[in-house]
Order: C-alpha cells, then sequence, then structure tokens
C-alpha cells in the first residue's frame, strides 16, 4: 500500500468530524435563536450575485417597516460589506474568514457573543460569494437563500446541484438586467426545479425594488 493510500481515510474522518462538530453547534444555535424569537435567514450565491445589496435593501425596509433585523457578513478579507449594510442603522458585524470559503457555525456563535439576541426579529447571515464551500456548513439558519444572478446563466443550477439542493429559496437578482442579457426565465426555472423539485424561487432588483415586497411578505409575520 502506498502513502496516499494509507493517509487518505484519516483525512476522510478529520472532515467527518469537523463537520459533525459543527452540525452540533449548528443546533445549539437554532435552539437559542429559536428561545429569543430571532429568525435567521442566511444568504449563499457566486460573489457578485448580489447578496449585500439585496441585504442592504431588506434591512433598510424593514428598518423603515418597525422591524428589528440584523446581520452578519463573511468575507476572506476586508469590511466593505458591513460598511455598506450599516447604512440601514441595523447593527451588522463582519466576520473575516481569512483563506476559508464559507462561515462555520463557531464563527456565528463567535460574532454573537455580545449581542442580545431577544432585540432582534430578524437575523441575516451573508455567507462568503461561493457556490461549493458554504453547502456543507449548517449555520443554524431557519431558512437559506440560494442567489442567482441573471448575469450569471441559467445553466448554474445544474453545474452547482449541491447549494440548490441544500437551500429553501432560489432568489434571482438584478432581474433589470434580464432583458440586456436575453435571460431565459423558463430555462432557469426548469434547472431549478430539476435540482430542487418544488422549490420557491422570488424575482428581484435590489437596484428598482422590484420583488421586494413579495419578498418580505414571504417573511411576514413571524416569518415561519
Ligand atoms: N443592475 C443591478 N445591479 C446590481 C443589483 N444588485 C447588485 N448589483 C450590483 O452587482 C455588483 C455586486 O453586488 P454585491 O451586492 O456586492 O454582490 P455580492 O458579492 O453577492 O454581495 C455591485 O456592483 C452591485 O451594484 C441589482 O439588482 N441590479
Ligand atoms: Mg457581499
Amino acid at each position: 500500500m502506498n502513502a496516499q493510500a494509507i493517509s487518505q481515510p484519516r483525512i476522510v474522518e478529520v472532515r467527518q468530524n469537523i463537520l459533525k462538530r459543527n452540525d452540533e453547534l449548528a443546533r445549539e444555535l437554532r435552539q437559542r435563536f429559536k428561545d429569543a424569537g430571532v429568525f435567521v435567514v442566511s444568504l449563499v450565491s457566486s460573489p457578485g450575485s448580489g447578496k449585500t445589496a439585496f441585504l442592504e435593501k431588506t434591512l433598510t425596509l424593514l428598518k423603515h417597516r418597525g422591524g428589528r433585523p440584523a446581520a452578519l457578513v463573511g468575507d476572506l478579507a476586508t469590511d466593505n460589506d458591513a460598511t455598506r449594510l450599516a447604512r440601514s442603522q441595523a447593527p451588522v458585524r463582519q466576520i473575516t474568514t481569512g483563506t476559508l470559503c464559507h462561515l462555520e457555525a463557531a464563527m456565528v456563535e463567535k460574532a454573537l457573543e455580545d449581542w442580545n439576541l431577544e432585540e432582534l426579529d430578524f437575523l441575516f447571515i451573508e455567507n462568503v460569494g461561493n457556490l461549493v464551500c458554504p453547502s456543507s456548513y449548517d449555520l443554524g439558519e431557519n431558512r437559506r437563500l440560494v442567489l442567482l444572478s441573471v448575469t450569471e446563466g441559467e445553466d448554474k443550477p445544474l453545474k452547482y446541484p449541491t447549494i440548490f439542493n441544500s437551500s429553501d429559496v432560489a432568489v434571482v437578482t438584478k432581474v433589470d438586467l434580464a432583458e440586456a442579457v436575453e435571460f431565459d426565465w423558463n430555462a432557469a426555472h426548469a434547472n431549478i426545479q430539476a435540482v430542487r423539485p418544488g422549490m420557491p424561487v422570488l424575482r428581484v432588483s435590489a437596484k428598482t425594488g422590484q420583488g421586494m415586497d413579495a419578498w418580505l411578505a414571504s417573511l411576514a409575520p413571524t416569518g415561519s
């Protein structure tokens, strides 16, 4: 047996342990969120799909309507997104992951350490922009949104099935650009449904506000 054949099972075992520990922590977080009455939504997508723009609009509209939203945002580097989101006046905290391409439950737990969850109705968690890594990591969220911008192409659900499969709702973003890029709605819808039959699909533009009311209505009143 060569060295690689011997070392391979060990790598698998370590990875399984990391995922198991993450799942346990995520379960604890989910219970904490439930006890505090906060509804938690996470967002995953490739970089540039419009997570931060969609979230800034969401936080601003919720604040205007008297809600108590907050957000955590993950990136490899910089706190640019937290600065953008903070314009909504909602509490926001950046998590920088260094070289890690996803958020883990432990990072969420640490970021919330000195927050009083009882003071929140909604917590949004923007994951690191990546269509692969975040799919296996439960963050204790109630609902996971996967965003797909019209400029990315309709085939992405077929190319990255795991992230679509591990999400609850698909959000097609930047619909104000759909015509310019000849976005094929039927193909996009069919591809999403092929990967995850019955998945709800929302269409939004953070730029024009289109679809934002329908999205917020899907969260109200308790977001359950
Ligand atoms: N036209 C248009 N551009 C958008 C929309 N949402 C985001 N963008 C632009 O897309 C780029 C990436 O958006 P960002 O929110 O940073 O994406 P993230 O990396 O997924 O957080 C930015 O230049 C945004 O201004 C939208 O609804 N319409
Ligand atoms: Mg962002």
